[in-house]
C-alpha cells in the first residue's frame, strides 16, 4: 500500500474559537484545537509525519487579497491595544456592521476608522472570531496545504495536509464558516504553477465551499466540483452551493454542484462522488477538500454518510490514479473524526493501488 505523507503543523493548536455567536446567542465552538491531535492520533501510525514548512503572509496573496491578509495578520492585536478590554471585556474580534449593498446603497464608503466596524467589511458572518493565536494557526493551516502540495508536485502519489482551522469557506477577500485562509484553494493554486495544466477540486465536506467556489469562479483551469447538504434547504452557506451554479467567464461550466438533501446516506452520497470523479477523470491533478462533517454521529449536518461511505469515497477518488493533495475542511464529532479521517485516507491509497 502507498504511504501517504501526513502533513502538520503544532501551530495549527493556536487558534481557539471559544464560541460563535449563532443567531445571537454564543455557542461553544465546534472547530477546536483538540481535532488536530484527534486526527493525528488516527492517521498518525504507519504514515510518515512532515511538519510543515514555514510560509510567510506573502504565500497567501496567490489567492486572496492583500487587505484580508493584512487584516488577519494584525487584527487581534489591534483588538488587544484597542478599547475593548473596557468597553466588552472580551478578546474576540467580532464584526458589528456589515457594508452590504443594503447598507451601501450604491455610494462609496469611507473605511470605518474603529476595528469592530472594520471586521465586518472582512468577515462575513458572528461565528467566526478572530483572537490571539488565529493569524499563525491559519498560516499554518496553509503551510500545510503548501507543503503537502510541494511534496505531490515532487512526485509523492498523494500527500494529507492536516489543516486547521479549515479553508473552504474563505473567499478571495473574506473569511467565514470557521475559515480564515483558503488551504485547499492555496493547494490547487500551487499544482497549477508547479505545471499541472487542469487541476480539479473535489469538495465533500458537508457543506459547499462558497470560497473556493469563488477564486475559481471564471477560471478554466482549476475545476471546482462539490456535494453537500442542500443550502436550500436552510444550510450554510446558505446563498451559494445551487445545482444552476456552474462558473462564469472563462469558467463558464468549470464549477459543479450537487447538493443533497438532508438524510441522504451513503448510497445516493458515493453516486455524487462518482459523479463528480467522472466529471474530472481528464485533469492533471486533483485536491480533495476532505471534510468529514457529512458523517451520521456530526453536529453540523445531517447527511448521514457512514465510515464505510468516507472508505469507499476515497477508493473512488483515489481511483482515479491522479496526484493528489488531501486538504482537511471540517468534521467535529470529536470521537470519531480519527477514524473517518482515516478510513477516507485508506480508501484513497487502496484506490490508487487497483482503480475504481
Ligand atoms: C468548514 C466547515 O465545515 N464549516 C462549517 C460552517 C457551518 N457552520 C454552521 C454552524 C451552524 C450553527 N451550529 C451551531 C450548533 C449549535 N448547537
Ligand atoms: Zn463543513
Amino acid at each position: 500500500m502507498p504511504i501517504t505523507p501526513v502533513v502538520w503543523s503544532p501551530d495549527t493548536r493556536r487558534h481557539e474559537p471559544r464560541h460563535e455567536v449563532w443567531v445571537g446567542v454564543p455557542t461553544p465552538g465546534t472547530e477546536v484545537a483538540a481535532r488536530v491531535d484527534a486526527i493525528l492520533d488516527a492517521v498518525g501510525p504507519g504514515r510518515e509525519l512532515v511538519e510543515a514548512d514555514p510560509y510567510a503572509a506573502e504565500a497567501l496573496h496567490a489567492v486572496h487579497d492583500r487587505g484580508l491578509v493584512e487584516f488577519l495578520r494584525t487584527a487581534a492585536a489591534r483588538w488587544a491595544d484597542g478599547p475593548y478590554e473596557e468597553l466588552v471585556g472580551q478578546s474576540r474580534v467580532v464584526p458589528y456592521v456589515f457594508p452590504t449593498p443594503a447598507l451601501l446603497s450604491g455610494m462609496p464608503p469611507t473605511p470605518p476608522t474603529a476595528l469592530h466596524g472594520l471586521a465586518g467589511q472582512f468577515g462575513y458572518d458572528t461565528m467566526t472570531l478572530v483572537g490571539p493565536g488565529t493569524w499563525e494557526a491559519a498560516l499554518a493551516a496553509a503551510g500545510c496545504a503548501l507543503t503537502a502540495a510541494r511534496l505531490v508536485a515532487d512526485g509523492a502519489p498523494t500527500a494529507y495536509a492536516l489543516s486547521r482551522p479549515p479553508g473552504h469557506h474563505a473567499t478571495p477577500t473574506g473569511y467565514g464558516g470557521s475559515c480564515y485562509v483558503n488551504n485547499a484553494a492555496l493547494a490547487a493554486q500551487s499544482l497549477r504553477d508547479a505545471g499541472h495544466a487542469r487541476v480539479a477540486v473535489v469538495d465533500v465536506d458537508a457543506h459547499h465551499g462558497n470560497g473556493t467556489q469563488a477564486i475559481f469562479w471564471e477560471r478554466a483551469d482549476v475545476r471546482y466540483g462539490s456535494l453537500h447538504v442542500d443550502p436550500a434547504a436552510g444550510w450554510f452557506p446558505h446563498v451559494f452551493g445551487h445545482a444552476g451554479e456552474t462558473g462564469d467567464g472563462d469558467g463558464a461550466g468549470a464549477t459543479r454542484n450537487l447538493p443533497l438533501a438532508e438524510g441522504t446516506g451513503d448510497a445516493a452520497w458515493l453516486e455524487a462522488v462518482h459523479a463528480l470523479a467522472e466529471w474530472v477523470a481528464d485533469c492533471d491533478a486533483l485536491v480533495v477538500s476532505l471534510g468529514v462533517d457529512a458523517a451520521a454521529d456530526d453536529p453540523e449536518s445531517p447527511l448521514e454518510v457512514t465510515a464505510a461511505g468516507y472508505h469507499r469515497a476515497g477508493r473512488i477518488l483515489g481511483g482515479l490514479g491522479l496526484p493528489s493533495v488531501l486538504v482537511q475542511e471540517g468534521g467535529y464529532h470529536l470521537p470519531s473524526l480519527g477514524g473517518l479521517v482515516t478510513a477516507y485516507l485508506e480508501g484513497h491509497e487502496a484506490g490508487r493501488v487497483v482503480g475504481v
